[in-house]
């Protein structure tokens, strides 16, 4: 497991658990990383698939396709900072 980084996110431990709840509910086969394919079957592919890989590449970082925990996290938690 991911170490906790929510000190340097700004985020609530009940803020934390529900984020990676929504990450878990998103990584279908549980690998820790979130595939454009995984997002778009979680969104029961109402947006356009272009769509939804075009938010997967801008929340990846390190640009390996995918999006890990940690981005998944930083990106919520710039998410609730700007709402
Ligand atoms: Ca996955
Ligand atoms: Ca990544």
């Amino acid at each position: 497991m991911v170490r906790c980084p929510n000190a340097a996110l700004g985020l609530s431990q009940d803020q934390l658990d529900k984020i990676k709840a929504e990450f878990a509910e998103i990584d279908e086969d549980g690998d820790g990383q979130i595939t454009a394919e995984e997002l778009w079957k979680y969104l029961d592919g109402i947006v356009d698939f272009d769509d939804v890989e075009a938010v997967v590449k801008a929340q990846d970082k390190d640009g390996d396709g995918s999006v890990s925990l940690e981005e998944f996290l930083a990106n919520e938690a710039a998410n609730i900072k700007a709402a």
